[in-house]
């Protein structure tokens, strides 16, 4: 198994207990994802460089593909890491014959429908950031992969993958840890993959997604953010719906930056 990214705050929780479910792993990240773990080879990759992504994946089974940048950054960042690293680990699986493939999308692919629209992974794109456009990317790239090359790939339209929920939009978002590691396990056991897209949800009280469309993957979350509620709603939901943080999805990915457009040249 190879999980890239491993370095990463999702990737240190994995790691140890991939080892444990499914034996010798290899992590790499773009920064030293040490310390290494018993039956762990670590690997210093920046997914970018094509012929270091290459002979990473040679000789990998089942790939966990979450480097990159999870945040919005300069498009230049965001094209070598998340664009161009995508690819480089999608196209590196073809020739090796890895995978099947478990790919870290995000709700952000999907950031601007609003909290009053429900989605499953059958909704088109509507990204929030150009974070959320280059998961729209590999949700993208990955149905190429499958239909032209028969892969397996599973993208995972993550929420907010936290220890705890930490806002009230998380009410909605929140995938507890272990939620995410049993949805992880669920896309490898399923049967046949094909091209799947599933929200990384727990089952929260507020959801605005569904996994209902997927009954191929087994995934039974076990854990809820509603337990939260009463600490964020103590004196009542004192939000404005017309915030575009609240209105959509995407929330601080939404607002960000949505005011800055460019202003126009003043008339002579
Ligand atoms: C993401 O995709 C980010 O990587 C994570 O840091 C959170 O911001 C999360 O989405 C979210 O939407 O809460």
């Amino acid at each position: 198994m190879l999980l890239t990214g491993g370095g990463g705050v999702l990737g240190r929780w994995l790691r140890p207990r991939l080892i444990e479910r499914y034996g010798k792993l290899r992590s790499s990240d773009i920064v030293d994802p040490a310390p290494k773990l018993k039956n762990e080879t670590l690997s210093i990759v920046d997914l970018a460089d094509a012929r270091a992504v290459d002979r990473l994946v040679a000789g990998a089974g089942r790939i966990i593909h979450f480097g990159g940048i999870s945040h919005e950054d300069s498009f230049e960042n965001i094209n070598a890491s998340n664009i161009t690293g995508t690819y480089n680990v999608f196209e590196a699986a073809r020739r090796h014959g890895a995978g099947p493939i478990v790919y870290a999308s995000s709700n952000h692919a999907t950031g601007f429908y609003t909290r009053d629209e429900h989605i499953d992974g059958t909704a088109g794109h509507r990204p929030d950031s150009l974070y959320g456009v280059s998961k729209a990317f590999g949700e993208s790239l990955a149905s190429f992969f499958v239909d032209k090359y028969g892969m397996d790939i599973a993208c995972l339209r993550i929420g907010t993958a936290a220890p705890e929920p930490h806002d009230p939009r998380h009410l909605s978002t929140w995938q507890s840890y272990p939620d995410l590691l049993r949805m992880i396990e669920a896309c490898f056991a399923a049967k046949k993959l094909g091209f799947t897209v599933l929200y990384g949800v727990s089952a929260n009280k507020r959801l605005w997604w569904s996994n209902a469309h997927a009954p191929h993957v087994a995934y039974k979350p076990q854990d809820s953010a509603e337990p939260a509620a009463a600490k964020f709603f103590a004196k009542g939901d004192k939000r404005d719906p017309e915030d575009p943080a609240v209105k959509y999805q995407g929330g601080p990915f939404v607002s960000d930056g949505l005011l800055k457009a460019p202003k126009k040249a003043a008339k002579k």
